[in-house]
């Protein structure tokens, strides 16, 4: 609605282009992205060249090699194009990759939904050992889980001959002349195959002036970002007592009448510590960046350039114990979801080191989350972790699982 407001006086060049769709997916593990790739290819007549844009470390190097092997990338890309670097570190993406994309004709449109209907038809069972070991691997990543693969594969080697009718047809975007080299040679597009393409492109990305991640080292950013799926972390806390998640966010819980719940999505690799108010100050002092805040590392000498925790007080109503009524957003290291009793006035102080963004997101991302917990560890406030199954899309379901 402000958006609209704010365009109302534009001339009709100056607005930005309406939204047109939203796609969940995980680049990472697959999920969605076979969908993601058709809906980019119905857009073909409309669009040119695309841009992949978004803060550093959102994920576009990652959603570019994905797409890179999918069916949205002219079939000999892959192998000329070096694969854009993932990397952890903000800004590693110097140059701009780019690959030429497929023009979707009817043929390929026809012989991709051929494909896909046949994967979808498998069973996890059917699977060679490769896919199923690799599927295995998804899994571990994330907690939803697709096969991204090729229609369109490219003649390998002279002696082996896969049969390719898009080689015979005339198409505007590949000269059918044009034999495919041997393996052996160095591969490199011919004019034929760029003059008329349309590239995808991967870009550094925007720096975020407010994200944790500008503090940290390396080697902390490994730690932070989660390279596994997360588990989910709930513990129960009295008024009076303060939750560390690593050194780099505290939540105190400083006034209400019960119990409340808080469930911690962030790196399985950072610690979570629950003390009360009267130890939280002498904890942090003496434990951070050393083993047992874990992030930041490097000790009193680290400490000295990395800014204070900055307190900021909320305060949240509960809506009963089984929902949660927000979550406080501990800028990039991660969010905790609070569950308090229906009616229940709670007073938080939540902290963030100092220039860093905390955000109170209400409603909450995952409503439910704190349901989500093993049983109680008997003298501690913590809950024993349960790992969500993971949902493989795509594949018919046996019914043995
Ligand atoms: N779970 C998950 N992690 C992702 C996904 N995409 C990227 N990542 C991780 O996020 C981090 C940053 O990804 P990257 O592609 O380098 O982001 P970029 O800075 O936008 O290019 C890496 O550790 C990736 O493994 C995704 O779809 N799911
Ligand atoms: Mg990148």
């Amino acid at each position: 609605e402000e958006k609209a407001s704010r365009n109302k006086g534009k001339a009709p060049h100056l607005r930005p282009p309406a939204l047109v769709d939203i796609r969940l997916v995980s680049a990472k593990t697959g999920y969605g992205m076979e969908g993601l790739v058709s809906r980019l290819q119905r857009s073909w007549k409309c669009a040119g060249d695309v841009y992949l844009l978004g803060a550093t470390n959102s994920g576009k190097s990652t959603l570019f090699n994905t797409l890179l092997r999918s069916d949205y990338c002219k079939s000999r890309a892959p192998d000329i194009i070096d694969r854009a670097t993932v990397s952890p570190w903000p800004g590693t993406t110097l140059n701009l990759l780019k690959f030429p994309i497929i023009n979707p004709t009817c043929d390929r449109i026809f012989r991709r939904q051929e494909r896909l209907k046949e994967e979808a038809a498998k069973t996890e069972d059917q699977l060679s050992i490769e896919e199923k070991k690799y599927l295995n691997q998804l899994k571990k990543q994330g907690y939803l889980v697709g096969r991204v693969g090729r229609t369109f594969q490219q003649q390998k080697s002279s002696t082996e001959i896969d049969f390719d009718p898009d080689m015979l047809s005339y198409s505007m975007d590949e000269d059918p002349r044009d034999p495919p080299k041997k393996h052996e040679e160095r591969e490199e597009f011919t004019h034929n195959e760029v003059k008329d393409a349309r590239w995808c492109f991967d870009t550094p990305g925007i720096v975020k002036e407010d994200c944790v991640l500008n503090l940290l080292t390396e080697k902390e950013v490994k730690l932070v970002l989660p390279s596994h799926a997360i588990v989910p972390r709930t513990f129960i806390l009295k008024p009076g007592m303060v939750l560390f998640l690593a050194a780099l966010g505290r939540i105190d819980y400083l006034e209400g009448e019960k119990p409340a719940w808080f469930s911690v999505l962030a790196s399985n690799l950072l610690p979570v510590h629950v003390t009360t108010l009267s130890n939280a100050d002498t904890i942090y002092e003496k434990h951070t960046a050393q083993e047992f805040l874990k992030v930041p590392m490097g000790g009193e000498e680290r400490m000295k350039e990395f800014p204070p925790l900055v307190p900021q007080d909320i305060t949240l109503k509960g809506i009963g114990t089984t929902e949660a009524v927000a979550d406080i957003k501990l800028s990039s290291a991660g969010w905790v979801a609070v569950t308090a009793h229906a009616e229940e006035e709670l007073l938080l102080r939540a902290y963030t080191p100092k220039g860093t963004a905390l955000v109170v997101r209400e409603p909450p991302l995952l409503p439910y989350i704190s349901t989500i917990r093993g049983a109680r560890i008997p003298g501690t406030p913590a809950y024993r972790t349960k790992k969500p199954p993971s949902f493989v899309e795509n594949l018919r379901t046996t019914g043995s699982r």
